[in-house]
């Protein structure tokens, strides 16, 4: 089966008494690089970013991730939302809410597609500095210069923090 790159945005904005933001980001990546058909290839560092949407809420942690896999779209997302739903005990309730972690498929190589649950790239992605400025680090060549977006947040709300995941990657590289 064809191996297809995939960049995925990843975010936190809940702590609990279990873990900080930064843990779920990590508990999430390892869930990935843990899955036989994905392979976790790098990560852009964390940032902190302001919260788009419903605002009324905490500041996120994000980052974004490429990684490869021989999953089709559909079976990529139900891993993401696996990720997110069963392993982080997440709850939904308000839209754009709170939550204590997140992963959105941006871009599945360079495929288009369109259904009532999936829609690549990500309808939103070049709205939201939190998401092409994590995206620009590891994938300078998909993201133009930052000027030529119309992003809903400020660019300088989106603040790269001197947290990575190259541990967790390293150690899932050379598992085989
Ligand atoms: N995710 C949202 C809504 N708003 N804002 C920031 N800064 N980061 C996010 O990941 C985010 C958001 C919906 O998933
Ligand atoms: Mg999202
Ligand atoms: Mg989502």
């Amino acid at each position: 089966m064809a191996t297809v790159s995939s960049y995925l945005s990843i975010g936190s904005n809940i702590e609990t008494a279990s873990s900080s933001r930064f843990n779920y980001l990590q508990a999430g990546i390892r869930q990935l690089a843990q899955h036989e058909a994905i392979t976790v290839e790098s990560a852009s560092h964390v940032y902190e970013t302001a919260p788009v949407g419903y605002e009324n809420q905490e500041h996120f942690l994000n980052a974004v991730v490429k990684i490869s896999t021989t999953l089709d779209p559909n079976e990529l997302l139900r891993v993401c939302l696996d990720v997110v739903e069963k392993r982080s005990g997440r709850k939904r309730n308000i839209q754009d809410g709170p939550r204590t972690l997140d992963v959105d498929i941006l871009t599945y190589g360079d495929q288009i597609l369109s259904s009532d649950t999936l829609i690549i790239p990500h309808p939103k992605m070049n709205e939201r500095a939190f998401v092409i400025v994590p995206l620009a680090e590891i994938a300078p060549d998909l993201v133009k210069d930052f000027s030529s977006y119309d992003f809903v947040d400020s660019i300088d709300g989106v603040k790269k923090l001197e947290k990575n995941f190259y541990d967790i990657i390293d150690s899932y590289k050379d598992r085989f």
